[in-house]
């Protein structure tokens, strides 16, 4: 599965490595790519879409499921 999340809050390489970070960090995910110019972040594996988006809020940022297939 994989799983694309639009990521609100970003402003810096620093937080493009917290959001990955945080991300990698759930249970299922295998692999995590984030662009800070699009604001979106792409995770691929088994982890479910309400656990990316809760990682991501734990780290101060906003993020909303934009696609899932
Ligand atoms: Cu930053």
């Amino acid at each position: 599965m994989a799983v694309t999340l639009n990521v609100v809050g970003m402003t810096c390489s620093h937080c493009v490595h917290a959001v990955t970070k945080a991300l990698k960090a759930v249970a299922g995910v295998e692999k995590v790519s984030v662009s800070l110019d699009a604001g979106r972040a792409q995770v691929e594996g088994t982890a479910k879409p309400p656990a990316l988006i809760r990682a991501v809020e734990e780290e101060g940022y906003k993020a909303q499921m934009v696609d899932s297939k």
